[in-house]
């Protein structure tokens, strides 16, 4: 059942779980082309969260800033494909978050470890805002917080756990959101990881 938690905002609570061993695997394959790796943001540490990337685009980070890349910048090759199966299951999300059309050209696929956190922020890299972003949560749970569209707006946080889909659009695509440090814990698929997959459209129009 679709639940609405802000303008824009859908929750499709465990969503991926029917399927949760074929999400795994794809993943597994696309690790095999792409390894997780962390980042350097332009402050000169490092991301807590290992991240690659699957599609057309692959979102990075260095010294020079945020972007997105055709080429992964660790082999200098294409990042890998979106596989078939993510991409559709991607789609039918939004769809019935009320967002039909969507077609993702990158998938960012984050690995957070215990500890791991990712701060306050908004996805502003892509193109063309009209767009939602689908994100998948696997493996351990996190708290997800999120405020408004401004920095200092109050936040709200949500419990995010394996199998769930939220869909972010309309007046929600720019809010600032983050997820607090991982705790450390055990998943029957993960171990003590959890995964979150965000399929945007970033270069591409909605
Ligand atoms: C709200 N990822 O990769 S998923 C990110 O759990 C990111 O790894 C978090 O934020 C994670 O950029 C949060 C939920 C999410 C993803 C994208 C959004 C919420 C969003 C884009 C716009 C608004
Ligand atoms: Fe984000």
């Amino acid at each position: 059942p679709a639940e609405i938690i802000d303008d824009g905002a859908v929750l499709l609570r465990g969503f991926a779980t029917a399927e949760e061993q074929r999400w795994v695997a794809e993943v597994r394959v696309l690790q095999t082309q792409a390894a997780f790796r962390t980042m350097q943001v332009p402050g000169g540490k490092f991301m807590s969260v290992a991240i690659t990337n699957a599609g057309g685009w692959g979102w990075i980070s260095d010294l020079q800033g945020y972007r997105y890349s055709a080429a992964d910048p660790q082999t200098g090759k294409p990042w890998p494909a979106i596989p078939a199966f993510l991409g559709e299951q991607a789609a039918r999300a939004a769809a019935l978050a009320g967002y039909p059309g969507f077609a993702p050209d990158a998938c960012l696929i984050n690995c957070y470890q215990p500890g791991a956190r990712m701060g306050l922020h908004r996805d502003q890299d892509e193109h063309d805002f009209a767009a939602p972003i689908v994100s998948v949560s696997l493996g351990l749970p996190c708290r997800f917080l999120w405020g408004g569209l401004a920095r200092q707006s109050p936040t709200r946080s949500l419990a995010l756990t394996h199998g769930d889909v939220l869909v972010w659009g309309g007046s929600s695509r720019l809010v600032f959101h983050g997820v607090a440090p991982l705790k450390p814990g055990q998943h029957p698929l993960l171990g003590n990881e959890r995964w979150n997959l965000t399929f945007r459209m970033a270069k591409a129009r909605y």
